[in-house]
């Protein structure tokens, strides 16, 4: 059978990275079968263009994965698909809450043959089976032969072939830079994105999270041993196709037990593994100086940190007390010592904000190393603790806000200040944090650094910027090139007519990263609380 897993487009930009699951479901599928991915995020595609994929396919299954934001066009798709006759599953966060809505048993229309409900390895096999004998049941849920839930070990987990894998759709290289950058510098041919886990599950419970109720609170862990040898495999396509690879640990919380991810980390380096790599950890697992050596040693270059709010009251109203504002300015200082830096995620909309808060959050971003902040809004996400509280207290202005997703838009009221102020918020931090003076500000701060940092996090900055200003479009990167022609012209400046006098500084208090490129080119807000 032909099998298509397929993840629909988040509708604002495109993605800078593949999604997990369609690789490990692809890994997981039991021999025989042939599995086809398709991202929308690489590989925008309408109604149309899938029935008719499907149909020249000659797909006899698809699977569908989608996050709440997805859903919608997630169930255009299905509704297609399934008007071709061919039978689809859907699994992920969404409909594991809400399988009832993708089923059409709560009175709505039927989106989906069949639910999985929470992590499907186990249950995936069992599905394609199933669907070979035409005898899909309705809903698929990992228990036990007890009929208890169980979760899957991580001990062993499947190879992902990632040296034969086509990965074409996920070069983050634009096709028309490629001959260029084939002159100009070696082993560029590619850069991608890669999502590896080392582990599941997070005991924080943060209210607006959905990890710690879909992966539970006990974590899980892979033997350091098959991390190792993907990140080899990995290294070694790089190497195989001239191009660049780096790794987005996927991990809610990579450093939850830190002796485990320092044993870890100390594999890779012994390993000779090392891949430059991302990862989200909670700033307070960041206070031991060991481990983040480690982190520095073993490729790490950026540090995702769910800081949410610069205020205490906040945090703790949203169960995340354990986060402690006063010391972010250290933990952030810490990393930059050994280039590394942090992509600092933020909630506005909280319950004690107030207006003024994205200014008062600049306030302190501006006295920290050079990162790149990223804002968005609280927002109930189905069968949180955080919708459960809204809904109960009649706060709730779109208690169903997945059927018709509106980027950067509130479901509820906060109580300190207005919908459309919240609004205002995150358009004031996006716009301030990524300003044409804030980028020039960005690059001058590196000022006593080599031309190819600043370049980098110039880059860098510009492609965080389209998280909230898409630029998709010709017209619309013309016109940010155009904002911010002073910096592009003294960069491009420099590299004609070499460097201005200034001479690297190894004592500069925030020294750059060593390799910003690795940065990704579009993240969102609040993953790792
Ligand atoms: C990596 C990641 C991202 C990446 C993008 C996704 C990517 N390219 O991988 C980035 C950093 C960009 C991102 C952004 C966002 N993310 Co995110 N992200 C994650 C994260 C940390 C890991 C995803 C992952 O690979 N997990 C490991 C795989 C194995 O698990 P899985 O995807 O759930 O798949 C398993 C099952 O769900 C199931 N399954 C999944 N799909 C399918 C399909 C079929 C057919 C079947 C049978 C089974 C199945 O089987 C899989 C194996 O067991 C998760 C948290 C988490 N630990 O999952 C959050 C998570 C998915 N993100 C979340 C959110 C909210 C966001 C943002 C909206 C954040 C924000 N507030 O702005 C943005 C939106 C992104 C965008 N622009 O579209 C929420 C989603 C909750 C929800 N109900 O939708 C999660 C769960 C985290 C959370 N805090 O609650 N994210
Ligand atoms: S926000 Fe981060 S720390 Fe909090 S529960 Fe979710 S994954 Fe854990």
């Amino acid at each position: 059978m032909r099998i298509l897993l397929y993840n629909p487009d988040n509708g604002v930009t495109r993605n800078f990275m593949p999604h997990l699951w369609m690789f490990l479901l692809q890994a997981l599928t039991p021999p025989g079968h042939e599995v086809l991915l398709i991202d929308g995020n690489a590989q925008p595609m309408d109604e149309a263009a899938i029935a008719q994929f499907v149909r020249e396919q000659n797909i006899g299954l698809v699977g569908i994965g989608a996050m709440t934001r997805m859903i919608a066009k997630a169930y255009r798709i299905a509704d297609t698909i399934r008007a071709e006759g061919v039978p689809v599953v859907m699994g992920g966060p969404h409909v594991t809450e809400l399988a009832d809505e993708a089923l059409g048993r709560d009175g709505g229309p039927r989106h989906a043959d069949a639910v999985a409900l929470g992590e499907a390895d186990e249950t995936w096999p069992l599905i394609v089976n199933d669907a070979v004998r035409g005898e899909l049941k309705e809903i698929y849920a990992p228990v036990d032969e007890a009929g208890k839930e169980r979760k899957p070990s991580l001990q062993a987990y499947p190879v992902i072939p990632w040296q034969s894998i086509n990965l074409d759709q996920f070069n983050l290289v634009p096709k028309a830079a490629t001959p260029l950058l084939n002159r100009v510098v070696e082993g560029w041919g590619t850069f991608r994105i890669i999502p590896v886990e080392s582990g599941r599950g997070c005991p924080y419970g943060c209210e607006f999270c959905t990890v710690t109720g879909f992966f539970g609170d006990s974590i899980r862990f892979r033997t350091n041993e098959s991390v190792v040898n993907e990140l080899l495999l990995l290294k070694a396509r790089a190497r195989s196709e001239k191009g660049q690879i780096a790794v987005f640990f996927i991990d809610d919380n990579f450093a939850i037990n830190i002796k485990r991810t320092k044993s870890l980390l100390r594999d890779i380096i012994a390993a000779n593994a090392q891949v430059h790599w991302v990862a989200q950890i909670s700033a307070n697992l960041l206070r031991d100086e060991e481990l983040v050596d480690l982190i520095a040693a073993s490729g790490g270059k950026w540090v995702f940190i769910g800081m949410e709010s610069i205020d205490p009251a906040n945090l703790k109203d949203v169960n995340k007390g354990f986060n402690k504002p006063g010391e972010y300015a250290v933990v952030l200082d810490r990393l930059a010592r050994r280039n590394v830096y942090a992509i600092t995620s933020f909630i506005f909309g909280m319950d004690n904000d107030t207006v003024g808060v994205a200014e008062r959050t600049l306030a302190q971003v501006r006295t920290w190393p050079p990162g790149l902040p990223i804002f968005g809004l609280l927002t109930p996400l189905p069968a949180t603790p955080l919708y459960k509280r809204l809904k109960t207290a009649g706060r709730l202005t779109r208690p169903e806000h997945w059927k018709e997703f509106i980027p950067f838009a509130m479901a509820h009221t906060p109580l300190k200040m207005t919908i459309e102020e919240a609004h205002e918020e995150v358009k004031y931090g996006w716009a301030h944090a990524y300003s044409p003076e804030a980028m020039a500000q960005a690059v001058d701060s590196l000022d006593d650094q080599p031309l190819g940092y600043r370049v980098n996090i110039f880059l860098a900055r510009l492609c965080f910027r389209g998280i909230y200003f898409p630029m998709m479009g010709r017209l619309a990167w013309m016109k940010v090139i155009a904002q911010n022609r002073r910096t592009i012209l003294s960069l491009v400046w420099e590299a004609l007519w070499g460097r201005r006098s200034r001479g690297g500084n190894p004592d500069s208090p925030h020294p750059v990263p060593a390799m910003l490129s690795s940065v990704p080119p579009e993240a969102a807000t609040s993953e790792e609380g």
